[in-house]
């Protein structure tokens, strides 16, 4: 299974940047389906049950030690990686239990023979892929209020009409 962890927004929320995205941001790429929204928390790649049964109870032992409150994120600033070749909207700054959740998921995952995530943590959701330039200014600021109660573990299938994420496990921030 190919997996990752990742913070999902809410429909309402995934459904309004879709908008904003389809109004103000045209870009030249694959856009994202509304449904696969998500920022990534620490990607794992390729991983048995067997290490996802284990992967899964080091989460809950984790969490039952502290587990972060709600995250609060605004998200208002586009951006593109040309390496990646992704269009791709994210929070200006960011509270530092994100950066130290999506650390602490990495070593679990670590700790089960998974790569490490390199280089430094940077949320985003992804917008569009396969952009070979970045888009325009957008004609009109992003500004959304996230709320994030919750987490999961996506394992991401490539089906004939493209990619989806299916939870495997989710976890309620507090
Ligand atoms: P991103 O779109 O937020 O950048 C599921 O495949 C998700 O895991 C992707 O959406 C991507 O997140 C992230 N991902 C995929 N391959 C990755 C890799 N090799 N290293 C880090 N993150 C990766």
């Amino acid at each position: 299974m190919r997996l990752f962890f990742a913070l999902e927004p809410s429909p309402e929320d995934a459904r309004a940047i879709a908008e904003w995205r389809e109004r103000y941001l045209p870009a030249q790429g694959r856009a994202v389906p509304a449904a696969n929204f998500h920022i990534t928390l620490a990607f794992l790649g390729e991983v048995s049950q067997q290490r996802l049964d284990r992967l899964c109870s080091a989460v809950d032992n984790t969490l039952d030690a502290g587990a972060p409150s709600t995250l609060e994120l605004g998200l208002t600033e586009p951006g593109y990686w040309s390496k990646p070749r992704i269009c791709w909207l994210g929070p200006d700054r960011w509270p530092r239990e994100l950066d130290q959740l999506a650390h602490k998921l990495d070593q679990l995952g670590v700790a089960e023979g998974c790569k490490r995530n390199r280089g430094e943590y940077r949320p985003h959701i992804t917008l569009y892929r396969g952009c070979d330039a970045p888009p325009p200014a957008p004609i009109l600021a992003p500004d959304f209020e996230l709320s994030l109660d919750h987490f999961a573990l996506f394992e991401s299938r490539q089906g004939r009409t493209g990619v989806s994420y299916e939870p495997v496990a989710a976890w309620e921030l507090l």
